[in-house]
């Protein structure tokens, strides 16, 4: 994946050093430091984001709307409603519980899963937890790992084009999830068909996973959250069906669906400010740990999808813990003086490192130590 070179430590987890600064997202502007910007001091710092999404815009293709989509969103959202309605009164303390973990465990299933496993390989994982993963991942029902995988991986190579699946040009609705209810612009199809899938096709798992897509939906994602309520105990069928199923599900894709349009308008851009990927902290909680999302964007391939660790980062303790019993390994990530020298060079003057080295700046942000960064995000 891009420019990078790998090597391997001790402690299983590799370190990705950047060799070179191109990084495939350019708006037109090749950077020293300064994206284009004229009025960079000395020092690369910034304290205004150059991000525009309107500069970026093409002209808006014609939309052709897919009404089944869009009739099934509006009972979903619908049903959702009515499931919040009774959690607040017909449901039971334990499907009010199962609801919340069931949202974790399909969550997880697309972090930990068709995000950071599959469409990044930012680190491997043994056959006992790629098959957990697998049914997490039909859980969250957001198309099949292989599908999702190759519209992120275009997502990612082609961010803020017509290429972009969920292209945050368009608006916040439209990445948001108005690109589930048209076609797709004609270029996704054929950027995407240039990317390669062979790695995902070899894995037996996800070759079955695609096979029998729909069937394992219907049971993994609606049946199963309607059934073990009422088995294990008692919760009336219906009042399970639209909490736990209908619900948790609406939930876990508005939590997946804000990476792609508040995280990419909203936030600070301390690794590079040239790209509209932001640090999101509010969508970190509710996307368990994927609202880092100009780190993510800078630094695709490594597994934390943050600087920051375990911050607001429940995918991965979960990815640490199956590493600590051995299922996760080769987990990748950069290290410090590399995203140092890159937030110095591209970011937007907002990476906490750097009130470390320039003093006399307004204290917004502050850290201490340095070593315990604690971005802002408006
Ligand atoms: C859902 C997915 O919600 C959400 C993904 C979000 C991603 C987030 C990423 C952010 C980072 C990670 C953060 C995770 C945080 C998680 C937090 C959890 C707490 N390349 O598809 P068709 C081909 S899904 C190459 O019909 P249309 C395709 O193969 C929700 N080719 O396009 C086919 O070719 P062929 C549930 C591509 O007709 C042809 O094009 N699902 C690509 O334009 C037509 O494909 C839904 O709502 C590509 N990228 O329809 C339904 N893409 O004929 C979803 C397509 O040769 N989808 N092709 O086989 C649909 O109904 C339709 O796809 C459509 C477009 C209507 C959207
Ligand atoms: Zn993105
Ligand atoms: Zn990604």
């Amino acid at each position: 994946m891009g420019p990078y070179v790998e090597s391997m430590h001790s402690n299983g987890i590799t370190e990705l050093k950047e060799e070179t600064k191109a990084n495939g997202h350019s708006n037109g502007t090749s950077n020293g430091h300064s994206n284009g910007y004229t009025d960079v001091p000395d020092d690369g710092i910034v304290y205004k984001t150059p991000v525009n999404l309107e500069e970026y815009k093409g002209p808006t293709p014609p939309k052709q709307y897919v009404w089944r989509n869009i009739i099934l969103f509006v009972y979903l959202h619908m049903s959702a409603i009515y499931g919040v309605y009774l959690l607040f009164t017909e449901a039971m303390k334990y499907t009010i519980l199962a609801t919340y973990i069931l949202y974790l465990m399909g969550g997880l299933g697309i972090t930990a899963g068709a995000h950071r496993l599959w469409a990044h390989r930012s680190y491997k994982a043994r056959l006992p937890l790629r098959a957990l993963l697998v049914f997490f991942n039909t859980l969250a029902f957001q198309n099949d790992v292989i599908e999702w995988a190759r519209d992120h991986r275009v997502h990612h190579k082609f961010s803020e084009t017509d290429a972009d699946p969920h292209n945050a040009t368009r608006g916040f609705f439209f990445a948001h999830m108005g690109w589930l209810m048209v076609r797709k612009h004609p270029e996704v199809r054929t950027k995407g068909k240039g990317i390669d899938m062979s790695d995902l096709y070899a894995d037996p798992l996800l070759r079955f996973q695609k096979k029998y897509y729909i069937l394992l939906l219907v049971l993994v994602c609606f049946v199963i959250p309607t059934y073990v309520p009422h088995f294990l105990w008692g919760e009336n069928l219906r009042v399970a069906f639209f909490t736990c199923g209908l619900l948790r599900y609406t939930w876990t894709l508005h939590m997946t669906w804000l990476v792609n349009s508040a995280a990419h308008m909203v936030g600070m851009r301390p690794y590079d400010q040239s790209i509209s990927p932001s640090e999101n902290r509010l969508v970190s909680l509710g996307a368990i740990g994927e609202g880092w999302h100009n780190y993510h964007h800078t630094f695709p391939f490594d597994y934390k999808t943050s600087e920051l660790g375990w911050k607001i980062n429940l995918t991965t303790m979960f990815i640490d813990f199956f590493w600590l019993i051995g299922l996760a390994y080769d987990l990748k990530t950069v290290p410090k003086e590399t995203i140092e020298k890159r937030a110095k060079r591209t970011g937007d003057g907002t990476w906490p490192g750097h009130h470390h080295h320039h003093h006399g700046h307004q204290s917004n942000g502050h850290v201490s130590n340095g070593h315990t960064p604690d971005l802002k995000d408006d």
